[in-house]
């Protein structure tokens, strides 16, 4: 497992955002040179079958695999970690109640209640034995906690102080939603930027990663420099019509 190895590295991580139901199209992301790989299961069309599917084919490829769980399917948090993939994303966590209840779905005793049974796991991850999977799982995978309202924004300190939760993503869609008191999506806000800074800073402070979305791929060295890790980037369908958007240009040039 080497997604906490890369981020330890501190240079921001370019994730690609894998939406469409198909391990062939999340394989092929992951043969792009993207860091890593998310799956979606929050707003994405994957279902268990073409999520788990997915992780095996992003691993294959050598990428770290990520993935976004519906919002409270903690259930499935400790599944994706069993099939294999390096972090789970927890959206719309807006109390400390519910960061807690993530982590103990990710985490193994004493920190957490994650139940034994990462046989995927361990045939995708073939340098660790049972055993040091055991070892070693609470650390190297990681819990991260959707920070996208006002309300979670309130609670961030408290969130980053669980041991059992390893860092947080900005949903800046969400966020501007909740920031605009319901008046409308921009996650460009201008009023939100100092927020997105802030919660950069503070969550280095804990000692944890934050990832962030960008919704303008051109913003990622931007919140590089505001001390994000990961950014997040479009999503395959978003993808595809870029790379055509060149090509055809080219081509009608
Ligand atoms: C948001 O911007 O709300 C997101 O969840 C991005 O994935
Ligand atoms: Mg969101």
């Amino acid at each position: 497992m080497h997604l906490k190895e890369s981020l330890e590295r501190d240079e921001l991580l370019l994730t690609a955002w894998s939406t469409s139901a198909s391990a062939e199209m999340a394989g092929a992301l992951a043969d792009c040179p993207f860091d890593a790989v998310t799956v979606d299961m929050q707003h994405g069309a994957h279902d268990e079958a073409s999520a788990f599917a997915s992780g095996r084919s992003i691993l294959q490829a050598s990428k770290p695999a990520l993935l976004r769980i519906p919002v409270g399917r903690n259930d499935l948090a400790s599944r994706a970690l069993d099939m294999g993939f390096e972090a789970v994303i927890a959206p719309m966590i807006n109390s400390v109640a519910e960061a807690e209840a993530f982590a103990r779905a990710m985490k193994y005793p004493p920190l957490g209640e994650r139940s034994w049974g990462p046989m995927r796991a361990l045939a995708l991850h073939s340098e660790h034995t049972a055993e040091s999977y055991f070892r070693s799982a609470n650390r190297e995978t990681l819990a991260i906690a959707m920070i996208e309202t006002r309300q979670a924004h309130a609670a961030l300190d408290d969130i980053l102080a669980l041991a059992g939760i390893d860092g947080v993503f900005v949903g800046p869609s969400d966020l501007s939603i909740s920031w605009s008191g319901g008046e409308g999506v921009d996650p460009n806000r201008e009023d939100m930027q100092e927020v997105l800074a802030d919660i950069a800073k503070r969550t280095r402070k804990a000692g944890k990663f934050a990832a962030i979305f960008a919704v303008d791929p051109a913003a990622a060295p931007r919140f590089a420099k505001m001390g994000y890790h990961i950014a997040a980037l479009n999503t395959d369908p978003g993808t595809i019509h870029a790379g055509a958007a060149v090509m055809l240009d080219k081509a009608r040039r």
